[in-house]
């Protein structure tokens, strides 16, 4: 049992009714919760987005509008979001067709008030979140990876897995993009083939 399973940010508010909606979020439960039941997994490390009400990717704090495009070198951007996933309130909370009992370690990320924060690994500063630590000392060598949002988390998660060595499998129906821009589901998976990820159906 060399491997483990990711499952980047899957919230409420990137479902459908959520702030930051992904189109077709639900879709992708049932996929999750039959790889979260397999027992191939050696751990399930979950990710959750966990931002204080001052986080500077909230468009508002700056007085903007949401998707203004901004990039600063703290690693916010490359534009500002609505609020989302404000700690403690039902926006950061797990999706409840989520089995999160299955859940080992749950990662939060994007905590400080000036640093975002995409990938599960690092902040976009290049913080680390300890979870390249916690897969070696469990032993992971390979990866499959599922969640929300394939063309922002989940993308940075894979990239920052592969810089770390991990084999990479992307659960290809327990995934869904924002596609803030026509064709950006498309172009990144389109990078992850190129970059030799894995497309995987469960
Ligand atoms: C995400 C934008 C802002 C994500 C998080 O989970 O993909 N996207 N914060
Ligand atoms: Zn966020």
């Amino acid at each position: 049992m060399r491997k483990a399973l990711i499952v980047v940010d899957v919230q409420n508010d990137f479902y459908e009714t959520g702030s930051l909606p992904v189109s077709g979020a639900s879709q992708i439960n049932e996929a999750i919760n039959r790889a979260m039941r397999d027992s191939v997994y050696k751990a399930i490390v979950a990710g959750q987005d966990w931002h204080p009400s001052n986080h500077m990717s909230f468009a508002v704090n700056h007085g903007k509008e949401p998707f203004t495009p901004f990039d600063n070198e703290k690693g916010i951007g490359p534009v500002l979001w609505p609020v989302h996933c404000q700690q403690g309130t039902h926006g950061a909370a797990f999706h409840t067709n989520i089995e999160t009992n299955r859940f080992d370690y749950i990662i939060r990320k994007g905590t400080h008030p000036h640093v975002d924060s995409y990938s599960i690994f690092r902040e976009n500063d290049g913080t680390e979140l300890g979870t390249d630590g916690l897969l070696r000392a469990l032993g992971i060598e390979e990866l499959d990876i599922c969640g929300l949002a394939l063309d922002y988390c989940l993308k940075y998660t894979v990239h920052d897995a592969l810089l770390a060595g991990f084999k990479i499998n992307v659960i290809i129906n327990g995934t869904k993009g924002v596609e803030a821009n026509i064709g950006d589901v498309q172009r990144t998976i389109e990078e992850f083939r190129r970059a030799g990820v894995e497309l995987i159906e469960r």
